[in-house]
């Protein structure tokens, strides 16, 4: 499968990583859309929000988050805020095809966003 997060799971392709356990890891991401921008992804490849069904994929969701929040902390952005964000399919903004949850911090937030 050509997914690019599969191959940076893989360690086939590099990224810039912020943690890294054995069934999610989050890295920086390549097109920062704000000055700390983070992703966090499972290794599991799940291709987006909509496809999510059942328990597993609930706990895998769960993981997603608390993981998000723990790495908000790490990088020193529980304090000042921050931003969650999951793009789901076409419309939604996504472009890539594996389930990721982008951690966005470091400048003040607008709503409603783009
Ligand atoms: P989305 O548009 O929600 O599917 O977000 C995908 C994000 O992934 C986008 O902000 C750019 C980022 N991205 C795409 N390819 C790579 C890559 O090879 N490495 C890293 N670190 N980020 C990538």
């Amino acid at each position: 499968m050509d997914c690019i997060f599969c191959k940076i799971s893989d360690g086939k392709a590099k990224a810039d990583f912020v943690m890294n356990d054995g069934e999610v890891f989050a890295i920086r991401d390549v097109h920062p859309a704000a000055p700390t921008h983070i992703l966090i992804i499972p290794r599991r490849h799940v291709p987006s929000l909509a496809d999510i069904t059942g328990k597993d994929d609930a706990e895998l969701i769960s993981k997603l988050v608390t993981t998000a929040v723990e790495v908000a902390r790490k990088v020193s952005l529980a304090e000042r805020g921050y931003r969650l964000v999951w793009n789901c399919r076409a419309e939604g903004g996504q472009t890539v095809g594996h389930i990721h949850l982008h951690l966005l911090g470091g400048r003040q937030m607008k709503w409603p966003p783009g």
